[in-house]
């Protein structure tokens, strides 16, 4: 196992495998490390400062927003803005196109982020995250960048990670040459190679649901629950559920461990018809990463990074994680659909 190699060595190792890259993705992603290592600052010491709390206002989501996802917002923006990298950001926590301030140059890449996800957990003390997708812009750089360059499928994306505020702090990416983890040291400040090459089991034995949902979802998501529960099913070893109610920490442990992840589409809230899960900043990035895992993502019907976006936040259902595990969930939709 590769030991004592930092992110910024691993991020360089990288930009020398492709000898006509420029370092502009170089420092982008080193751009993404600096501000990991700001909000975990600001997140470590959340219960200590005013931080803690509702910021009073709320966000594109129509959710509550914490003073800790603004800040996450703010870093972000301002840290990829000033590289002069991107022609645009799109943030979770914003409704539009975030324009790159004038005094920035553009450059060829835009990023997809939700600075703080799972942000409802903050007061617990429940591990949460910071989810980043990049894409390479389609349009010419003469041209303000737009909607054609946000609205790609998550194919073509080039890279995805994302950061998770837990016992430790993680950052887990690929740009698509298979996904390693980096384990903060904080004695030192630096994001250390802790988990080369992660792939995820074929099959794990944990499922990760909000089955408080179960009487809102579809034939086919009941069916495969309730037989993930069966004792007369013949599994080879019993499923447990396992259920944070974070993203980044319900997918990274089954990244690890192996198990599927499930946020189906639900008719709790009529609003909200295809899920909760954001396409761009959520579903893709995640689905590229347990991809180069090895796993699969779907939403039961197609695979997640085929969609081709319509809005910049729209939702998605999310199947996620052992290929094997998706695999039978999709068979049994197919089943519940051919009925
Ligand atoms: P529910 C957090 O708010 C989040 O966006 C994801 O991190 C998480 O997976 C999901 O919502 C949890 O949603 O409806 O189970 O509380």
């Amino acid at each position: 196992m590769d030991i004592g190699i930092t992110i910024f060595n691993h991020i360089l190792l990288n930009q020398k495998l492709n000898p006509g890259a420029s370092g502009a993705f170089t420092r982008l992603l080193m751009a993404i490390v600096v501000a990991a290592k700001l909000v975990q600052r600001d997140v470590a010491k959340a219960g200590l400062a005013d931080v803690l709390g509702r910021a009073g206002n709320i966000n594109v989501q129509g959710e509550e927003v914490q003073k800790l996802d603004e800040i996450a917002n703010q870093v972000l923006k301002r840290l990829l803005s000033s590289t002069g990298e991107v022609c645009t950001l799109i943030s979770e926590e914003e409704a539009d196109l975030i324009e790159i301030p004038r005094q920035y140059n553009r450059g060829n890449y835009l990023v997809h982020f939700d600075p703080l996800d799972g942000s409802s957990n903050i007061d617990a003390n429940v591990s949460i995250g910071t989810i980043f997708s990049i894409y390479r812009r389609v349009t010419p750089p003469e041209m303000d960048a737009g909607l054609k360059d946000a609205l790609q499928p998550g194919l073509r994306q080039v890279a995805a990670g994302y950061i998770i505020y837990g016992s430790s702090c993680m950052l887990v990416y690929s740009t698509g040459s298979g996904v390693h983890g980096f384990t903060m040291d904080p004695s030192v400040g630096e994001f250390i190679l802790s988990h080369p090459n992660i792939q995820v089991p074929k099959k794990g034995k944990i499922y990760s649901a909000n089955e408080a949902n179960y009487c809102y979802w579809d034939q086919g998501t009941r069916d495969y629950i309730d037989w993930l529960k069966d004792p007369h099913a013949g599994h080879v070893k019993p499923y447990t559920s396992r259920y944070i109610g974070s993203l980044v920490a319900d997918f990274h442990r089954n990244l690890l461990y192996g198990g599927i992840f499930l946020y189906p589409a639900d008719m709790r809230d009529p609003l909200k018809p295809k899920g909760k899960l954001r396409l761009m900043c959520e579903a893709n990035p995640m689905s590229f990463i347990i991809e180069q895992a090895g796993g699969l993502a779907t939403t039961g019907g197609e695979r997640i990074l085929e969609i081709q976006p319509t809005e910049l936040h729209q939702r998605v259902p999310l199947i996620i994680g052992s290929a094997e595990d998706v695999q039978i969930y999709q068979d049994f939709v197919a089943k519940a659909n051919a009925r």
